[in-house]
């Protein structure tokens, strides 16, 4: 029996058109295979089959106008139970299961009666004892339960009091924050199985090789800079991870991803020394890099790209970029591309970097999506460039409230294992008390000033602290060390972390910054900075870590390096081969993503007659036919930061699910209609909501997949252009050194093209800000075709011939038709200007029009008028990127000057216009620099315009008309270009502009 299918409920949508049928009669379907796809003015969305079958009759053709209920197809041997039919049925279901449900929980709720009690005043506390007898009752109370049942059943008591007060109506969190000392009590640590005394000799060697290195570049070229204080505070951090966790990558593990702080490089330039990967020449030449051999001064995989992963010296964006790592991991690992295995991410942060809003602005997410694969590692050597970080207060704490309150697993490692007898020994409570009252700026005093210090203004304050420490030397106090130096206890933090699951973990290390380096940069504020230490500085760091130079090898700042066959040496690699080879290490095993057969945009290349559509529609269309290419659709990453809607995308959302972790735990409210909210935990779409932060994280995650994953992904973010470059330059800056591949699209672009939104939402300098990344090229295409030709080409050249560059185009949101692509443009297309049309009519004179974008039809029309009007012919060239002429420009301008005497070489500007007759009117919907950029290359009269100044909310053909655009503005800025050239009398513009109203004395956009 044949069974009619008919268009669903498409929302608000009526008389849509068909743009594509993709099945014919004889076609044997599966459920869900896409019969034909309905476009909007706004959207394109495709029709899935609810049924299984084989069509029998078509009854619609390309161009049919159809709306909700029209039959498009026959299907025989459908299954006969109807979806939707199980829908209803579901919902029905679910109606009393939930009324169950709030019934249920409406019993829960004690409804007290309401009785009037007496007014009580209580006694306020304000942070005092007002009973201590009560309070140690409750305390003793306390103890007996954890000596009896351990400490979970304590804590689940205290909740439970706690939940208590809440019902009594005390509505006061009680706290956020835990006492200042360890999260781990000692007797819970677990041990580490290191050698302590061989790892404490390896440690020291890189700490001096570490500083030895920068040392030695500032003694050649003070220029240099570097830092030696930041990696002292934090190397045993980074070799706790390096001797017993951090796994590589190899041929039987993923790896893991370490994104280490980036002014601590020199520790990792010292280690990699010690492992036989840098060679002393290399070390050496740190951040001199221009001659090859050098070391970049930060970890830059453009300049080490067999070295460096993660380029984030720039702070704050390793936080954010590694949640969105630790996220994309598990999208790839739910869409079932990427086997799970409990691969972590480590990110390295400094506690001053963490007041960036980029580092906390996204670790809701790593919560919320319960990134369990995520460990962060705060140094909290108290201090940043200047001074401390918190003088007046406690990082770690603040930064423990901080994060708890997001919903991470916080381990504090705030003192080492010097303070566990004193903690254990103090009954009193007191010690607790003074290390919760002392502020950082007083901790940071601590370590600078010596153990009579310490004993004098920490123990001293009060008398019972000053009898516990009264058997110790000063030396002894001076040694109660810090929990990020104690080996033991970053241990056994790491290995907590590790087994943590279900949430994220960020571990609050306390250190001292300038760890070892003495009066010329322990805990000083000026340790930030300090790159020359003196001979006698020097000395001591030697004597502090027990290095073997002498003095004269230590005047001469020389490396150490124990011979292979030393015990540190043959440790020090042993541990790695246990962990499976070399961090950092930057590799790729991708295989390439063949480039989709041309017939996919065959479409595109073609009229689209009488039909008006959008660039945003045409990139919308090809991104359909993407999908249902098998090579591409599964490597598709398509993400949008909230504006699906506007880009006519939401046909995504059904067709290959929102990525939820979670899946779809409701049941969405356009369930009904064909586009409806779809998430899924193998959802494709990442829908990031407004975070364009976010989403470029998202992008750069996707886009280094081929060397973090070994999977090649094709990213596509479609941003608010607007929204794009200006907003998050400094991501865009990275994923170019972190040769990201992938699009970056601009859409509702251009300044007169965006139209209604206004100054903040009108871009008209995307392309400029886009052109400053090297390895960025862009384009402002204006027809379908030359989308379809730009974007096959960087599939060709990104994912299947894997170069190191990414794509930034701008489309519109304007309809219109778009004509046929011109014979043998494809070249052109890409190398930035064609001949789109010539207006030969051996009229008076002749001109070159240049335009791009929406503002290329202006262009076109303008020609028109010239030529009926004014019998003016014109050459018509459709620029499809002013950047990238200006790139090849450069290039051959710079090889023909140093090649004096040979023949010169011709760019593309000016064998295209070389030849051709009369000045130059170029104009485009972005600043006049953009399209000045080619004005060098050319040497004919050029006049570019544009849309300088800051945007405004008006009808399109208004705004054009202000910003002198449109094809009036164009008409009469020719005529007067040609009567200046002496070509035409002036009058012919004289005659324009009072035709066109145009009003020399109005200002220009930019002042106003
Ligand atoms: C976005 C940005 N702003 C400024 C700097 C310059 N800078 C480099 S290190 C530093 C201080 C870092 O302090 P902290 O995060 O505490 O790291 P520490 O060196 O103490 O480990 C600053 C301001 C930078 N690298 N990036
Ligand atoms: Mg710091």
């Amino acid at each position: 029996m044949a069974t009619e299918i008919s268009v669903p409920d498409i929302g608000d949508f009526e008389s849509i058109e068909i743009i594509e049928v993709l099945v014919k009669p004889g076609d044997v379907i599966n459920k869900n295979d896409p019969i034909v796809t309905l476009e909007s003015d706004k959207s394109s969305v495709e029709v899935p089959s609810p049924l299984a079958g084989k069509i029998s009759s078509l009854k619609v053709k390309i161009g049919d106008k159809v709306s909700k209920g029209s039959v498009l197809v026959l299907i025989e041997d459908a299954e006969t139970k109807s979806e939707q039919k199980s829908k209803e049925q579901k919902k029905e279901d679910m109606l009393p299961e939930t009324e169950k449900i709030i019934k249920q929980a409406e019993q829960t709720i004690v409804q007290k009666p309401k009785t009037e009690s007496p007014k009580k005043v209580y006694a306020r506390p304000n942070g005092s004892d007002i009973d201590p007898i009560e309070t140690k009752e409750w305390i003793d109370s306390l103890d007996a339960v954890i000596s009896k049942d351990g400490s979970d059943r304590a804590h689940y008591l205290l909740k439970k009091l706690i939940d208590e007060t809440y019902k009594e109506g005390s509505h006061r969190p009680l706290t956020r924050i835990t006492p200042y000392i360890n999260t781990i009590p000692p007797e819970s640590e677990i041990k580490s199985p290191g050698d302590q005394n061989i790892e404490r000799r390896i440690r020291s060697l890189i700490r001096w090789n570490a500083a030895a290195m920068v040392i030695k570049a500032n003694k050649k070229n003070p220029e240099l800079g570097g830092h030696i204080g930041t990696f002292a505070s934090a190397a045993t951090l980074y070799d706790v991870g390096m001797n017993h966790f951090w796994r590589a990558k190899n041929n039987k593990f993923g790896g893991d991803l370490i994104y280490f702080q980036g002014h601590s490089a020199p520790g990792m330039y010292a280690r990699a020394f010690l492992e036989g990967r840098l060679t002393e020449k290399q070390l050496n030449n740190f951040r001199q890099e221009v001659d090859g051999e050098g070391l970049s001064s930060y970890p830059h995989p453009w300049l080490m790209p067999k070295f460096w992963q993660f380029p984030i010296v720039s702070m704050g964006l390793g936080s954010i970029m590694s949640i969105y790592q630790a996220r994309f991991t598990k999208y790839l690992i739910n869409r079932g591309l990427l086997k799970d295995e409990d691969r972590k991410i480590w990110t390295f942060l400094g506690d001053g970097e963490m007041d960036e809003p980029e580092s906390l602005g996204a670790i809701g997410l790593a919560s919320r999506e319960k990134l369990d694969n995520l460990i962060f590692v705060i140094n909290c050597n108290l201090q940043r460039l200047d001074g401390p970080v918190r003088g007046n207060g406690k990082i770690i704490q603040e930064l423990e409230g901080i994060f708890r309150g997001a919903g991470w697993n916080v381990i504090k490692v705030i003192w080492g294992s010097y303070w566990d007898p004193l903690l254990a020994k103090d009954k009193s409570g007191l010690l607790i008390k003074r290390m919760n009252e002392c502020v950082d700026g007083e901790y940071q005093a601590f370590k600078a000033k010596g153990g009579a210090y310490v004993r004098e203004n920490f123990f001293g304050k009060y008398s019972k602290l000053k009898e516990l420490v009264s058997t110790m030397t000063d030396g002894d106090i001076w040694k109660l060390n810090r929990g990020g130096h104690d080996p033991h206890k970053v241990y056994a933090a790491y290995d907590a972390a590790m087994k943590t699951k279900g949430q994220p973990t960020v571990i609050l290390a306390k250190t001292i910054k300038g760890y070892g380096m003495g009066k010329s940069g322990e805990s000083i504020n000026i340790t930030h900075q300090q790159k020359k230490l003196g001979e006698e500085d020097l000395l001591y760091y030697r004597d502090r870590f027990d290095i073997p130079l002498t003095d004269k090898q230590v005047k001469n700042v020389e490396f150490y390096k124990p011979g292979e066959k030393s015990e540190e040496i043959k440790y020090l690699k042993e541990r790695r081969m246990m962990l499976g080879g070399n961090i950092p290490e930057r590799t790729s095993y991708a295989k390439p993503i063949k480039k989709p057969s041309k017939d996919i945009f065959k479409n595109m290349l073609k009229s689209s007659g009488e039909h008006k559509m959008s660039t945003t529609m045409t990139l919308v269309r090809m991104l359909t036919s993407l999908l249902r290419d098998q090579n591409i659709a599964s490597k598709l990453v398509p993400i949008i930061p909230d504006e699906a809607r506007t880009f006519g995308m939401e046909g995504f959302f059904q067709k290959i699910g929102i990525y939820a972790h979670e899946g779809q735990k409701y049941e969405p409210v356009d369930s009904e209609q064909l586009s409806f909210y779809r998430e899924d935990k193998k959802g494709q779409v990442l829908e990031e909501g407004i975070t364009e932060a976010g989403a470029m994280s998202s992008w750069i995650a996707a886009g280094t997949a081929y060397t973090n994953h070994d999977l090649e992904m094709i990213p596509i973010y479609l941003f608010y252009s607007m929204f794009g470059f200006q907003r998050i330059m400094d991501f865009a800056w990275s994923a170019g050194d972190a040769q990201t591949r992938g699009f970056l699209i601009g859409a509702t672009a251009g300044r007169t093209t965006l139209a209604g939104e206004g100054l903040q939402h009108q871009d008209g300098h995307s392309h400029l800000l886009a052109s400053a990344i090297p390895n960025c090229i862009s384009y402002d295409p204006t027809f379908s075709y030359e989308l379809a030709i730009i974007l096959q080409e960087g599939l060709r050249r990104m994912h299947d011939k894997q170069e190191n560059i990414f794509y930034y185009l701008t489309v519109m949101n304007e309809n219109y038709q778009h004509p046929q692509m011109p014979k043998d443009c494809e070249k052109g297309i890409l190398k930035g200007m064609y001949l789109f049309k010539e207006f030969n009519k051996k009229g008076k004179t002749k001109i070159q029009l240049l335009g791009c974008g929406t503002i290329l039809r202006e262009i076109i029309a303008a020609a028109e008028i010239l030529s009926k009007e004014y019998n003016i012919d014109s050459d018509v060239w459709s620029v499809t990127s002013f950047n990238e002429l200006r790139k090849d420009g450069m290039n051959i301008e710079r090889k023909n000057l140093l090649n004096p005497g040979t023949k010169p070489e011709k760019s593309h500007v000016e064998k295209c216009l070389g030849k051709r007759e009369g000045p130059i009117v170029a104009a485009s919907d972005y600043i006049r620099s953009y399209s000045d950029q080619i004005r060098p290359y050319i040497s004919k009269p050029f006049y570019s315009f544009g849309t300088d100044g800051y945007g405004r909310s008006d009808g399109r053909k208004k705004l054009r008309n202000f910003f002198e655009v449109d094809k009036e503005y164009i008409v009469t800025y020719a005529l007067s270009v040609l009567s200046k050239e002496q070509l035409i009398p002036s009058k012919y513009a004289k005659e324009a502009m009072k035709k066109y109203k145009i009003d020399k004395n109005k200002p220009i956009p930019t002042v106003l």
